[in-house]
């Protein structure tokens, strides 16, 4: 340990030396988060503008979700679905009613959602469609992200997520996001279950598709009786200025998948919503997980979806969103650093040209230095995703930090 090294540096290093190198953090060490604001180990204070990658839309312990947590805490966290538990079917009524589905299938981190989906994707295809047995293909858009698992990167045409991690599942096939002919000739194939797909895709670097796509995709899985499952793990809950993203073209997906910010950011909570001739395909048995539709997961989700509602964010959400992204573009009219500005609601980027070797990176060690947290992805591309209980006054005192730095870059 280096010598009077800062508790950041020092913890930095317990982290280098005992960690797996599996991420390359912004150099800034967090100890408490409060509604949009986090501060580091020395004191010093930050706008969150990740929010967890939209896990905490609600903003950073919500009163009333961590009240939530700390009662329900204090009675029974855990029964495993051996038995029964008192809050379980409370929340599946509470979250089917919330989203309009017959049945939700509680799991716990967004990737097993994506996994949950795909298997139900598959058994109906055997069972309703009549796709021979281990004939399924599901089909998945490139620059599509929905985790770490080997089924989910096995779905992916970024080397960084499955270079080294083969061999690879079978049943896949990728088409252009975006692109109803490339879908429809790859949804023509009898054998196909469903296509899964970001209503906006996040890691790709927050890509909006044209309007009409998602009517689109809804039209073509109809035609030729496909799944149509929508990852709304980093989409969903508010964050692109509606509920889901999907309800900006008023379409419903087969398969709803939600993660993220579904426990407000305290505990890993997922959900797969369908309704009975999807869900009911699997039996009891074939499916589930240890802390699954655990009492306090359940708990801690309904205080937060009724959080979202009663405090408006999908709405916040939209009218800030609109507002900075005309900052953001005014700002990209000013300079010649800023290439593209784009997102819907809540959920932005802006694409950063290299300059005099500085990189989004720099830029974003710069925001850090000015008190505002963000972090690049693909290189050049600057993710701002805010937790929505953010107010104007906030959001325009974090476009005054990223406009000093990006006009000083
Ligand atoms: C990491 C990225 C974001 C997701 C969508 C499913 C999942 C994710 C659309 C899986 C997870 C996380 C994973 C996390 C960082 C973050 C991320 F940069 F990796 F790609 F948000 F863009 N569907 N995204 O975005 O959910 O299993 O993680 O709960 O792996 O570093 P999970």
């Amino acid at each position: 340990m280096v010598a009077n090294a800062t508790k950041s540096e020092y913890l930095m290093e317990l982290e280098e030396n005992y960690g797996a190198h599996n991420y390359h953090p912004i150099p800034v060490v967090l100890e408490r988060g409060e509604g949009v604001f986090v501060w580091d180990v020395e004191g010093k204070k930050y706008y969150d503008f990740l929010a967890a990658y939209s896990a905490v839309n609600q903003g950073h312990c919500h009163p009333r979700i961590i009240k939530a947590l700390t009662t329900q805490a204090q009675k029974l966290t855990l029964t495993s679905r051996a038995f029964y538990n008192s809050v379980l079917g409370e929340y599946e009524k509470f979250i089917t009613e919330y989203f309009g589905y017959d049945k939700v299938l509680p799991m716990n981190t967004g990737v097993e959602g994506g996994e949950t989906a795909l298997k139900l994707a598959r058994r109906w295809a055997y069972d309703v469609k009549g796709v021979p047995e281990n004939k399924a293909k599901i089909v998945f858009a490139n620059g599509n992200f929905w985790g770490r698992t080997l089924a989910a990167i096995s779905s992916s045409n970024d080397p960084s997520s499955y270079k080294g991690f083969g061999p690879y599942m079978p049943g896949y096939e990728l088409v252009d996001y975006n692109n109803l002919t490339a879908l429809e000739n790859a949804l023509k194939d009898p054998n196909t279950a469903a296509f899964m797909v970001e209503p906006i895709q996040g890691e790709a670097g927050v890509v909006v598709p044209d309007n009409g796509y998602l009517k689109g995709v809804r039209e073509l899985c109809n035609k030729y009786n496909v799944l149509f499952i929508a990852d709304e793990v980093q989409t969903g809950l508010c964050r692109t200025g509606k509920l889901l993203a999907c309800d900006h073209e008023q379409i419903k997906p087969d398969i709803l998948i939600l993660g993220k910010a579904l426990s407000g950011g305290t505990m890993p909570v997922a959900a797969i919503l369908a309704n009975n001739e999807i869900m009911l395909t699997i039996k009891p048995g074939e499916h589930g997980s240890t802390y699954g539709g655990n009492p306090l997961a359940c708990a801690v989700a309904m205080e937060a979806l009724k959080v979202l509602k009663e405090e408006k964010l999908a709405e916040n959400s939209e009218t800030l969103g609109v507002l900075f992204r005309a900052e953001m573009t005014k700002l990209m009219n000013e300079c010649s650093v800023i290439t593209a500005v784009r997102g819907k609601g809540l959920f932005n980027a802006i694409v950063i040209k290299e300059k005099n070797g500085k990189t989004a990176w720099d830029v974003c060690l710069e925001f850090a230095k000015n008190g505002l947290l963000a972090k690049p992805t693909h290189g050049d591309i600057i993710r701002f995703a805010p937790p929505l209980t953010i107010n104007k006054e906030q959001l325009l005192a974090c476009v005054e930090i990223i406009r000093k730095v990006i006009l000083a870059h």
